[in-house]
C-alpha cells in the first residue's frame, strides 16, 4: 500500500505537464473526482488505525505536491500569454502596399479621348499590323513615291524572293490606317479619333524611336471646311494645354491631304516669351493637319464632289512631353520607376 502511495509521489513529482491540455489532464489525474486522491481517500477508512497517520500523512503530501505543480505550472502559462502579447506590437504600421500609376502617355492619350469625345468624336481601334493598302495606297501613297521612304517601316516579308516591298504587310507606320477601316464599315458623316502605336525603322535618340504613340483624327461630312479645321483645333489646343493658348497654322506637305499645314502652340512653359523648349520663338509644333485629299475619299467610295473633310494627326509623346517637360523620349519606354513613380498623382 505504502508503496503504491509512494510511487505515486514519485510520479507526481517527476511529470512535467507542458501546454493547458498537459496540465489538465494531470490534474484530472490526481485531484479529479475520478483520480487517484478520491481513490486513495476513499480506502484511507479500511487502512489498519496503527498505520493511518503515516497514510494520511503520505496522501497529504502527494494532494500538495499536485496542487503546487498545477498552480505553479498553470501560473507559468498565463504569464507565457501575456509575454506572447508584448511580442506583437499592434501599433507598428501594416506593410504596406506599393501604390503603381498610370504611364504619362496613357494619362494624356485619356486626356485627349476626353477633350474630342466633347464635341462629338467617337474613339476607334484597329490592327497593327496592316497591309499596303490600309497603310500606304488607299492614303494616296502610290508604288515607289518617295514619300514612303520617310514612312520606312518594319516589313513581314511573305515572299523572300520579291525584290519590292509594297503588296506585303508591315507594321503600321501611322493610324491613318485605322481611318480607312473606319471609311470601310461606315458612311459619312463621321467623326473619330484613332489613338494607337505606330512604327518606324529609325535610329534610337532622345528625339526618335523605332515606335511610338499618336492620335490622328477626321470629320468627313457634307460643307466640312478648313475654318471647322481651325476652330476644332483651337479648341484642342486651349483644352489641352490652358484656355490662354495660341495657336498657327503653317503651310506643309503630307500625301494624304490638301492643303495642308503644320500647327504651333504659343509656347505653354514661358507663355511666349522664348525658352528652351520654343527655341526662343515663342512657338511649338504640335501636329500636322489639313482637308483629306480628294483621292483619299475616291478611294473610299466617298463621292468627293458631295462630301469634304479635315484631318490631323499628333505624337502623344510629343504632347506629353510639352505638358509635362519631359526631355527624352526613351524615358517612356525604359520602365524606371524613378520616371513613372512622378506620375503617382496625375489622373
Ligand atoms: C502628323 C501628321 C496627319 C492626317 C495625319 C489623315 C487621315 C486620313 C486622311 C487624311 Cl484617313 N489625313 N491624317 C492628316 C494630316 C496630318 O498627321 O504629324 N502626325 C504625327
Amino acid at each position: 500500500m505504502f508503496e503504491k502511495i509512494n510511487q505515486y509521489i514519485a510520479e507526481a513529482e517527476a511529470a512535467n505537464p507542458s501546454g493547458k491540455e498537459d496540465l489538465e489532464a494531470y490534474r484530472l489525474q490526481y485531484l479529479g473526482k475520478k483520480g487517484v486522491l478520491t481513490d486513495l481517500f476513499a480506502v484511507m477508512k479500511e487502512v489498519p488505525a496503527e498505520q493511518r497517520k503515516e497514510f494520511g500523512q503520505l496522501v497529504n503530501k502527494l494532494k500538495n505536491i499536485a496542487e503546487n505543480k498545477v498552480n505553479a505550472i498553470r501560473e507559468q502559462l498565463e504569464n507565457q500569454v501575456d509575454s506572447n502579447a508584448v511580442a506583437i506590437d499592434l501599433t507598428l504600421p501594416g506593410a504596406s502596399q506599393e501604390v503603381g500609376a498610370m504611364h504619362p502617355i496613357s494619362i494624356v492619350r485619356n486626356e485627349i479621348n476626353r477633350i474630342f469625345s466633347r464635341i462629338g468624336f467617337t474613339v476607334s481601334d484597329g490592327p497593327e499590323v496592316e497591309d499596303d493598302w490600309h497603310n500606304f495606297s488607299a492614303l494616296n501613297f502610290p508604288p515607289e513615291h518617295p514619300a514612303r521612304d520617310m514612312q520606312d517601316t518594319f516589313f513581314i516579308n511573305l515572299n523572300p524572293n520579291e525584290e519590292h516591298y509594297y503588296g506585303q504587310l508591315a507594321l503600321r507606320t501611322h493610324t491613318s490606317s485605322v481611318q480607312i477601316r473606319v471609311l470601310d464599315n461606315q458612311e459619312p458623316p463621321v467623326r473619330t479619333i484613332c489613338p494607337g502605336r505606330v512604327y518606324r525603322n529609325e535610329a534610337i535618340s532622345a528625339r526618335a524611336h523605332c515606335f511610338f504613340h499618336q492620335v490622328e483624327g477626321f470629320y468627313i461630312d457634307k460643307g466640312v471646311s478648313f475654318a471647322d479645321l481651325k476652330q476644332t483645333l483651337l479648341y484642342f489646343a486651349q483644352e489641352m494645354f490652358g484656355s490662354e493658348t495660341k495657336i498657327r497654322l503653317r503651310p506643309s506637305y503630307f500625301p494624304f491631304t490638301e492643303p495642308s499645314a503644320e500647327m504651333d502652340i504659343s509656347c505653354s512653359l514661358c507663355k511666349g516669351d522664348g525658352c528652351n523648349v520654343c527655341k526662343h520663338t515663342g512657338w511649338v509644333e504640335i501636329l500636322g493637319c489639313g482637308m483629306i485629299d480628294p483621292a483619299v475619299l475616291e478611294n473610299c467610295n466617298i463621292d468627293s464632289t458631295v462630301y469634304t473633310g479635315f484631318a490631323f494627326g499628333m505624337g502623344i509623346e510629343r504632347i506629353t512631353m510639352l505638358k509635362y517637360g519631359v526631355k527624352d523620349l526613351r524615358l517612356f519606354s525604359e520602365n524606371d520607376l524613378r520616371f513613372l513613380k512622378q506620375f503617382r498623382g496625375v489622373v
